[in-house]
């Protein structure tokens, strides 16, 4: 397999659908030296969080090679480009901007503008501000403040250069792997944390819509959440109870707000200790409307009745990817479509998807059919979501090059350009190649 193709009369082929690659901060800038700590240096600093104990540190060393690397993604073709903002490269602790790590990114965004690409920006990636973790970070009620504060002060200095912005990047991630679960940063680890610290994300997304809404009314603004559908292992009653349990609580829990200004049923049946704070207000605040929802796929789950808890997650069968994620594309075209008859949906994008393969580099060459393969079923998969009426306005591959796979290091790579870490080289992969033929040939 070479190519990558859909149907001819696909809206996917229109130039109106926005095709773009994805990044996020932390995970290839490095540039230590020019912000302040986040969460993820503390984290990588911690014995055994990291696989191959590897840190951020210099990651892609995008900070230094961004000229190659924005040339790079021009090179594509891409209608657009989604890069994150780091909150401690900009602002500083006394709540004023920093302004070399602004002129840093402006830099950037000047260089797309320049050469016609859309700058689709998060505001956060997970790289909190490790001074606000040192005050309970998203335990913290405080921190959505701040953040709106950052918001504020950033979307003012990006003023007229920006076409979209996302407040936040998979909240669920935040929340359950980073405060409840705690095998991402900052690693707190208790069932009574991620409900309270997912509210305090959430009412952060709000707060600064409201910010983006005053700022910055021309762009798009909305947010990204991530979705692994769950499945249940058998039509029991006990497993399909468990598996409704578990989408209400990895899934639903952070788009319901949003449309419909409260949590799943489920939150009833938690204890008062595992309960989010709520104060009077804030669901209005956190269901502001968006203008766009972006969306990020890579997997799903199955799920099966536990006795001595509520559900219990089955191992991933074959096929899986070399993060050990099954490769189940059907789960993306049938979330999509019940996202969209659950909810109230505006425009939808595709914010990530994509896989990580054990490539390897001969003679300048990366072979990753396993991967091109993963992209032909899932982009057909968002072209049946379309087909069956949802409203998809673009896709970006997660990632445009290796980088930083969190608590995976280095080991990982999702690109769809190789990074020699050695040497700094990149090189387009054979997925790269096709994903670049395809939006030319549009
Ligand atoms: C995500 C993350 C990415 C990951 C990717 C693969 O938003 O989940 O944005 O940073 O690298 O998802 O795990």
């Amino acid at each position: 397999m070479t190519k990558l193709q859909l149907p001819s009369n696909s809206k996917m082929l229109d130039k109106s659908f926005t095709y773009g690659v994805a990044t996020a901060s932390f995970q290839i800038e490095g540039g230590k030296e020019h912000r302040l700590d986040c969460i993820w240096d503390t984290f990588c600093n911690t014995d055994g969080k990291i696989a191959d104990s590897s840190n951020g540190e210099v990651a892609c060393d995008h900070y230094n090679l961004w000229q190659d690397d924005v040339a790079l993604i021009d090179s594509l073709g891409v209608d657009a480009y989604r890069l994150s903002i780091s909150w401690p490269r900009v602002m500083l602790q006394d709540g004023t901007l920093n302004q070399d790590g602004v002129d840093y990114y402006l830099n950037i965004i000047n260089a797309l503008n320049d050469r016609n690409i859309k700058v689709y920006v998060t505001l956060y990636h997970w790289d909190l501000p490790q001074y606000l973790e040192d005050t309970g970070g998203w335990l913290n009620r405080q921190t959505a403040y701040a953040f709106a504060h950052y918001v504020d002060l950033i979307s003012k200095a990006f003023k007229g250069k920006v076409h979209s912005y996302a407040t936040l990047n998979e909240p669920f991630c935040s929340s359950y792997l980073g405060y409840e679960i705690g095998v991402h940063a900052p690693g707190i680890v208790g069932k009574e944390y991620g409900r309270k610290s997912a509210h305090h994300l959430l009412l952060a997304h709000g707060l600064a819509m409201q910010v983006l809404k005053e700022n910055t009314p021309e762009t798009m603004n909305g947010i990204v959440l991530n979705f692994t559908p769950c499945y249940p292992a058998s039509n029991s009653e006990a497993d399909l109870y468990a598996t409704d349990f578990a989408d209400q609580y990895f899934n639903q829990w952070y788009i319901k707000p949003i449309f419909d200004k409260c949590y799943p049923d489920i939150i009833k049946d938690l204890p008062t200790e595992h309960q989010p704070d709520i104060q009077s207000g804030d669901m209005e605040i956190i269901a502001q409307s968006i203008d766009f929802l972006g969306i990020n796929f890579y997997t799903r789950a199955i799920y099966k009745a536990h006795p001595d808890d509520i559900y219990e997650q089955l191992p991933a069968p074959a096929p899986l990817t070399d993060i050990g994620w099954e490769i189940y594309p059907k789960a993306f075209s049938e979330l999509l479509v019940s996202l969209d008859s659950k909810y109230q949906l505006p425009p939808v994008y595709i914010t990530e998807n994509g896989a990580a393969m054990d490539d390897s580099i001969d003679q300048g060459v990366v072979n990753d059919d396993d991967r091109l393969s993963y992209y032909q079923q899932h982009l057909n998969a968002v072209n049946d979501a379309i087909e069956q009426g949802v409203d998809i306005q673009g896709y970006f591959a997660w990632s445009l090059m290796d980088n930083f796979e969190w608590a995976e290091g280095y080991l990982k790579r999702f690109g769809i350009v190789y990074v020699d870490y050695e040497t700094q080289k990149r090189t387009i992969k054979k997925s790269g190649l096709a994903y670049k033929e395809l939006i030319s040939n549009r």
